[in-house]
């Protein structure tokens, strides 16, 4: 595409020649199967991943289906769901569960790199410290005939153990800051810098080469009110053209941010002021609308959020919230990222016994993703910041297409460390463990607070600890 604005040469993302452009790789997750290899059957799989006595029938002969198909419908998928879905934190810590076998085929990134080694940053508590019910040994309580502890038990346990130590703190440069307008009369106005940033997915891989708003990515959370006036001035310091839209905002035509629709593009070294009435409620975002598919890819986005004039309709009071949050996904550069960071260095949501908070979805990726969140229901009560009203629903698991908003309400009223992750698996689990899609919600009781208190450790250990579940004590069967 001539005119993109890239100039030649530049390092940044490619895209596999979808503009024509030499470009280095593409960061985007293979989803490939390298060792699920041809002419395997299931029962060659079963036998030599797990006893007899462990094999279940299969539901659909699997000479009915295709050899590929076949193996992640068995073995795939069963040991995929089991570690990916049901297996995680609060079922006991996935790494914890020895496996059947080690699974027999590999996705996604391999963000890890100290596969099968231990991390040098994690520095374990004692297992007494927080263990206030029962024993954390696992060998004595694992399934019959595991075997040897796989690889893959060693990874996850170690990509687990930095999340439990808080990576998501250590990382530094978090986006989605609260953004405090400077006001000019009676104007909200907001100043923002387009800028080519090294940004870090997580405490390990080395920073991108991403672009972000204030220096960061997702840019910085802006939150006005229905009826304000708002004025957002982009200054692009990148060396090639951008455009901004309000995504999800009624605007005036030749404010919608569309480079040679609306307005013409931004070129390096100028600014654009966007100026609207803010008058679609709810969740909404903002983004480069200029070779969008790399610059947004890349991170220009951020929130946009208008609260309702009539604060009786807000949150706080529908529902009692007492926290709100932003979820932006994106799955480009860097994979697969949750407010700009993968698992092991995405934020857990971290509630009281009792707390309602709202979550913000807004995918700003190319890809569908299923959140599911493990132990509670989410209440679902806006599409797009429109609110549902009666046809609000509960689900455990909702499909948050790109471009869609939708905010859900948590009751958390269940006390642990609960798993939350996008469900189609590639994009949470692997080789080596969790990556990318991953979080947890953490809801801490009297006993995990005190935990947390007198022991110095994270919310999530406390609060699983607490629980009962086996965060941090967990071993590796036969690992010693
Ligand atoms: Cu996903």
């Amino acid at each position: 595409m001539p005119g993109d604005g890239h100039p030649a040469g530049a390092a940044r993302v490619g895209w596999g020649g979808l503009n024509g452009v030499t470009r280095p790789p593409v960061k985007v997750p293979d989803v490939t199967s390298p060792r699920r290899g041809p002419g395997r059957t299931i029962d060659d799989m079963d036998t030599e991943a797990r006893p007899i006595t462990e094999r279940r029938d299969s539901p659909v002969p699997s000479s009915s289906l295709p050899p590929s198909i076949a193996a992640l419908s068995r073995r795939g998928f069963l040991g995929g769901a089991a570690l990916a879905g049901g297996g995680l934190l609060a079922a006991g810590i996935a790494a914890c569960v020895p496996a059947a076998g080690a699974p027999t085929w590999t996705f996604g990134p391999q963000p890890s790199p100290a596969s099968g080694q231990a991390q040098p940053a994690a520095s374990a508590p004692t297992a007494s410290l927080f263990a206030p019910t029962s024993s954390h040994d696992h060998a004595s309580t694992a399934p019959s005939g595991s075997g040897a502890p796989s690889g893959h038990d060693a990874a996850a346990l170690a990509v687990v153990k930095r999340f439990l130590d808080g990576e998501y703190g250590k990382v530094q440069g978090a986006g989605n800051q609260p953004f405090e307008p400077r006001l000019d009369g009676g104007v909200k106005v907001f100043d923002f810098t387009v800028d080519k940033i090294k940004h870090q997915i997580d405490a390990v891989q080395p920073a991108v080469d991403a672009l972000g708003f204030n220096g960061t990515w997702p840019g910085p959370r802006v939150e006005v009110t229905e009826g304000d006036t708002v004025r957002a001035i982009f200054k692009n310091n990148l060396d090639e053209s951008t455009g901004i839209h309000f995504h999800g905002q009624r605007l005036p035509n030749k404010m919608d941010g569309v480079p040679h629709i609306t307005q013409d593009p931004i070129l390096p070294g100028d600014s654009f002021t966007y100026e609207f009435v803010a008058k679609s409620t709810g969740s909404h975002m903002y983004h480069s609308h200029h070779n969008a598919t790399d610059q947004v890819g890349r991170g220009l986005l951020g929130a946009f959020i208008v609260k309702p004039k009539d604060a009786a309709v807000r949150y706080e009071a529908l529902y009692g919230v007492t926290q709100d949050i932003v979820w932006i996904s994106n799955d480009t550069l860097g994979g697969f990222t949750i407010n700009g960071r993968g698992f092991p260095a995405t934020a857990p949501i971290v509630a009281k016994l009792g707390d309602k908070i709202v979550i913000r979805f807004m995918n700003e990726g190319i890809m569908n993703h299923p959140w599911h969140l493990h132990g509670m229901p989410m209440h679902v009560v806006a599409r797009d910041g429109w609110p549902l009203g009666p046809a609000a629903f509960y689900c455990d698991t909702l499909g948050v297409n790109p471009g869609e908003r939708w905010d859900v309400v948590i009751d958390c009223d269940e006390p642990g460390a609960w798993a939350f992750h996008c469900h189609i698996l590639p994009h949470a689990e692997g080789q080596d463990g969790m990556y990318g899609m991953v979080t947890a919600l953490v809801v801490k009781d009297a006993a995990a607070a005190a935990i947390e208190t007198s022991s110095g450790v994270t919310p999530l250990v406390a609060a699983a600890s607490a629980a009962g579940s086996t965060a941090y004590t967990c071993r590796i069967p036969g690992a010693g």
